[in-house]
């Protein structure tokens, strides 16, 4: 048998899809495996990143299909997004015309590879049924206060009139025209996550154990829980006149409430509303007003990367518990949004304060100190546990009683209350774009924002845009947003702004798990999200461990509480894959690395790609692109599928009935290796997922094959390896199955025969005062006393005449001896 990779693969491929090999069936009754890698944005081209990502999934997909389960694999498209505008503002393309094209054209890139897609499931999330049932829910959110409009600041570029994601500034300027990016007050959607902050923290705890360790630090950073303190500073009497009776006190928040008595100085985020007054009234010296200005043009995340800066304010507030008066800064360290936007500043204990109070001279406190007890000269501050010192009624406590001693008096005489903050904010979602799925509230002068009807969903998109990267298109349309008040029919405007697309994809699960033939009248069904849900394995980049895969649970558990869907967490267990490399660096066109998968696919066939991707690397680890291991892996299949010329017919007849105590060593040896291999895969599957081992052990098994020459034995064995290898070389192994084995045999469960284990003998170790001294072989059935008695025979010349104090028999492993002497 001549191996022709072109050949095979197109047969195959047009079989599948002509008999719908991979559709889920609608049995319900079937133990299930939702397979998931996540979905593509379709940019045009598939890069090696996806051809990992798929090949892993489609290898979980096949695998369980295979042993019996109902499996829904199922892949589309994350379709919205920037780049279809800037390609309609470059190549005058209509956004829509380029997305769906390049769907066409993608889809055909991942079909060359074999994945075993669910083809009825396909959809984009730029469909408009997509969003008609988006927009259905995003309402009863509405209705919920999960989603909300509010005026806040965001970053907005004057050139081109639009808000930029943090993400899309480059030093302060816009990534597209470079204009210099301005903080505006802007009113916009949010969405209530933070409501959801302590659950979603909560929650981890199930995926404790599938889940990366890292994503779950990473998420449970960023939801970042901290419980404290919360108290008013009271301006002193003087700083309330020097602000002219605009304000008396202001909020703070501080997880050390036992470092309280080394507080010496305040500090306020250079957005805090007495700084504003300050600056806006000329409260102080022009050159102060300048630096915070300056200060206030930065985004708060650039500050955190910059040195420790500030200005004093010239006013003062009172220590809380002692009276003494405490100076106020401005400081770029202190966040706006977080615990009241400023601190109590304990320079001794804290680095940053510490870091500012050496930069200005303010004075330092200590009032914990260490076992020694002594106070040194401070090079850095002391945020070790301790005693406290010099803490008035405290003095004396361990710094953790402490803290919740301080909190109660705090409690006890009013003076502030335990709080537990989160730094997890409120997700900004408009966007002021074209080609995203449209916000369906409409704006009316007396009714002010009204949802629109249901029966009016979904709110698309008018087609006759021009898109010219300036402002909204939607904003600029003539007509579209003109409409009638759904509550009063007056005429009112529609909103213009579009959902950010990270909505998109943090849904688009619960649509392929409804059958689509529900879909169109129903939206998310909840029975056959009760059936599919929750992902079994889901595959991705680890670049998503915060955003998407934070999303993502969030709406899972939003929609469970609107009733859509009983799944708390979308996905039971995780794999992030690692980077595909190339010359130790990141494959990217900017590099100029790109290895091209259609040109691989081209060369060696769809086969050797996905066994090069699954053999090269464990799947979390980077992967390192080399040519001569893809050659390498075309040469294993070639080498395996001309060993279909050692499988005879009376191979195929007699392997069924083999009796495994007949054969010799090399053919029980072969078995043996076989039989691993099927082991090793249920473990690679459902626990390990080091398909490199996997492979590995099925070319130890071909070779042990090969040292023997009993064909029943080469029959099963090649029958067993066929089916291990389909999930990562299907092609090949569909066409040797055909041949071979026919194909109704394929998909079924192998069972594993225990006799392969079994041995006609075992070898023990015999140690004597725990030193190995020799080895003995016995039947594995040999009585212990026949082991021992064998043992000291062996043995002799090491127990001697000495008195044996304790004889110890380990099955299957050891015996030993423990003499006197
Ligand atoms: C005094 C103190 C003494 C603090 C000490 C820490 C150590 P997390 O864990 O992140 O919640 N803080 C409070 N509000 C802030 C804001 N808006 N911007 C910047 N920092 C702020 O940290 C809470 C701690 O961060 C608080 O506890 C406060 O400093 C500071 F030895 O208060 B701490
Ligand atoms: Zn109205």
């Amino acid at each position: 048998m001549e191996y022709i990779s072109k050949e095979i693969e197109k047969k195959w491929q047009n079989f599948w899809s002509e008999n719908q090999s991979f559709e889920p069936s609608d049995d319900q009754t079937k133990e299930k495996k939702y397979i998931l890698s996540m979905f593509p944005y379709p940019s045009g081209r598939i890069h090696m990143g996806h051809v990992r990502n798929y090949c892993l999934g489609d290898a979980f997909a096949r695998h369980f299909r295979k042993s019996n389960f109902n499996v829904l694999h199922p892949i589309g498209w994350d379709s919205f997004g920037m780049p279809a505008e800037n390609a309609a503002i470059k190549h005058k393309l209509h956004p829509k015309k380029w997305t769906y094209e390049n769907i066409d054209y993608m889809r055909d890139e991942l079909k060359a590879l074999g994945l075993s897609f669910s083809e009825t499931r396909e959809f984009a999330t730029s469909d408009e049924l997509y969003t008609k049932w988006e927009q259905e829910f995003i309402i009863k959110m509405y209705e919920a206060g999960i989603i909300y409009r509010k005026s806040a600041t965001v970053n907005w570029c004057p050139h081109d009139l639009t808000v930029l994601a943090n993400e899309q500034l480059e030093d302060g300027c816009c990534w597209r025209c470079g204009t210099e990016v301005v903080q505006k007050e802007m009113p916009g959607y949010y969405v209530g996550i933070t409501k959801y902050a302590q659950e979603l923290l909560d929650d981890l705890e199930l995926l404790k154990n599938d889940w990366p360790s890292q994503v779950l630090t990473m998420q449970e950073n960023w939801i970042g829980r901290s419980e404290g303190l919360e108290f008013k500073f009271e301006l002193s009497v003087e700083s309330k006149a020097k602000l002219e009776r605009q304000f008396t006190k202001y909020l703070v928040f501080t997880t050390r409430p036992d470092t309280i008595y080394g507080v010496s100085y305040s500090a306020l985020a250079p957005e805090h509303p007495i700084v504003k007054y300050m600056v806006e009234n000329n409260l102080l010296p022009e050159k102060k007003i300048k630096a915070i200005k300056e200060m206030q043009k930065v985004t708060e995340r650039d500050r955190a990367t910059q040195e420790k800066e500030g200005v004093s304010l010239e006013i003062d507030v009172m220590h809380p518990l002692t009276g003494e008066k405490i100076p106020v800064w401005v400081a770029n360290f202190v966040l706006s949004s977080y615990g009241g936007g400023a601190v109590m500043a304990v320079p001794a204990h804290d680095q940053r304060d510490f870091e500012f109070a050496k930069k200005y001279d303010l004075p330092m406190k200590q009032v914990i100190v260490g076992e020694s007890g002594v106070i040194t000269k401070q090079t850095e501050a002391y945020t070790n546990e301790g005693t406290l010192i010099d803490s008035e009624g405290f003095t004396g406590l361990q710094n953790t009683k402490a803290k919740k001693a301080i909190i109660y008096h705090f409690e006890q005489n009013s003076l502030g209350v335990k709080q537990v903050n989160f730094k997890l904010r409120d997700w900004g979602v408009s966007r002021q774009r074209y080609w995203g799925a449209p916000i369906p509230f409409v704006h009316c002068e007396s009714c002010g924002l009204v949802p629109e009807k249901t029966e009016n969903l979904p709110i698309a998109l008018p087609e006759d845009v021009e898109i010219t990267g300036e402002g909204n298109p939607l904003d600029n349309h003539q007509t579209w947003k003109h409409c009638s008040c759904p509550k009063c029919g007056k005429p009112a405007l529609r909103e213009s702004d579009t959902l950010d697309t990270f909505v998109q994809s943090s849904w688009y699960f619960l649509r392929y798990a409804t059958n689509p033939k529900v879909w169109n009248e129903t939206g998310i069904s909840k029975s056959d999200s009760d059936y599919w849900m929750d992902v079994d394995q889901y595959i991705g980049g680890i670049e998503h461990a915060i955003l998407h895969l934070l999303y993502a649970r969030f709406f899972t558990k939003v929609l469970n509480d609107l009733g859509y869907t009983n799944s708390k967490e979308p996905f039971k267990r995780l794999l992030t894959q690692g980077m595909v490399l190339k010359d130790g660096a990141k494959m990217s066109k900017s590099k100029g690395n790109v290895v091209d998968p259609d040109l691989i696919i081209e060369k060696y066939g769809a086969d050797t790609a996905r066994l090069f991707m699954l053999f090269a690397a464990p799947p979390t680890k980077e992967l390192e692109w080399n040519d001569s291991a893809v050659d390498g892996a075309y040469r294993f299949i070639k080498k395996f599928y001309e060993r279909a010329v050692n499988v005879t017919e009376n191979g195929l007849k007699t392997f069924a009935s083999l009796e495994h105590s007949s054969l010799d060593k090399d053919e029980k040896e072969a078995r043996k290796k076989v039989y691993d291999a099927l082991i090793k895969s249920n473990e690679v599957f459902n626990k390990t997922y080091t398909f490199n081992t996997l492979i590995a052990s099925c070319m130890e098994a071909l070779n042990a094959l090969q040292a023997q020459k009993n064909e029943a034995v080469w029959a099963e064995g090649y029958y067993i390896l066929t089916n291990i290898l389909e999930p990562i070389i299907p092609h090949a192994c569909w066409e040797l199955s055909n041949q071979l084995f026919n194909l109704e045999n394929f998909n079924k469960k192998l069972e594993i025969k225990e006799e392969v284990f079994t041995f006609d003998s075992i070898i023990l170790a015999v140690t004597v005062n725990g030193k190995k001294r020799c080895e003995i072989e016995v039947a594995p059935d040999t009585s212990k006393d026949e082991v021992l008695a064998a043992a000291k025979i062996a043995a002799a010349k090491w127990l001697g005449e000495s008195e044996l104090i304790k004889e110890i028999v380990v099955p299957n492993k050891l015996v030993n001896f423990v003499i006197k002497g």
